[in-house]
């Protein structure tokens, strides 16, 4: 008989900065929770946060969302890319406005380098708007590769950008 598929904790950062951010959370949350083989388990608070890298640009909803699988990094990643689409993502400039961006930031302690997929996600160490709502919903979390534990990380990148909580959850609750 097969073994049962091993299921994985992923964390995935969301991000929005077009039309009702409120809102383009909400629904990126509310299809990822119906995924297969997907069960969401921690939702962070939400953080009005300064744009990092191309700064000409409005301000970011951010937050931490937890779940767990058993699909692969890349299956998972392919239908992150499938709601980012289907929420209507448009990037005409690099680093640019978006009404929502998922990305992978922690897949188990597995470290992947694609061609499309980098985990742990690239600049995680460098922002604070993703360290803060990782750190709410995971304390004590030690960082593959290098383990450096996550509050000592978010002491390293605070108080450089403009990171302000704005909403405990972001309207369906913290903890599923
Ligand atoms: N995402 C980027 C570039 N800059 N800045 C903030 N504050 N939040 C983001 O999610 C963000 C960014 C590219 O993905
Ligand atoms: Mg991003
Ligand atoms: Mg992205």
């Amino acid at each position: 008989m097969a073994e049962p598929a091993k299921e994985v904790i992923v964390f995935l950062g969301l991000g929005s900065n077009l039309g009702d951010r409120m809102a383009n959370l909400r629904e990126t949350i509310a299809r990822i929770k119906t995924l297969g083989e997907v069960r969401l388990l921690r939702i962070s608070p939400v953080y009005q946060t300064e744009p990092v890298g191309y700064e000409a640009q409005d301000d970011f909803l951010n937050m931490v969302i937890q779940i767990s699988t058993s699909l692969s990094a890349s299956d998972l990643f392919e239908q992150t890319v499938a709601i980012e689409r289907d929420l209507g993502r448009f990037e005409a400039t690099h680093k640019g406005p978006r009404t929502v961006d998922i990305d992978m930031l922690l897949y188990g302690d597995e470290v992947i380098e694609t061609y499309r997929l980098s985990v742990p996600h690239r600049r995680l160490l460098e922002r604070e708007f993703v360290l803060r709502p990782l750190c709410d919903i995971a304390p004590g979390i030690k960082l593959c590769p290098s383990g450096i534990p996550i509050e000592e990380a978010l002491g390293k990148v605070e108080g450089e950008k403009r990171v302000e909580k704005i909403a405990d959850d972001v309207g369906i609750g913290g903890v599923v």
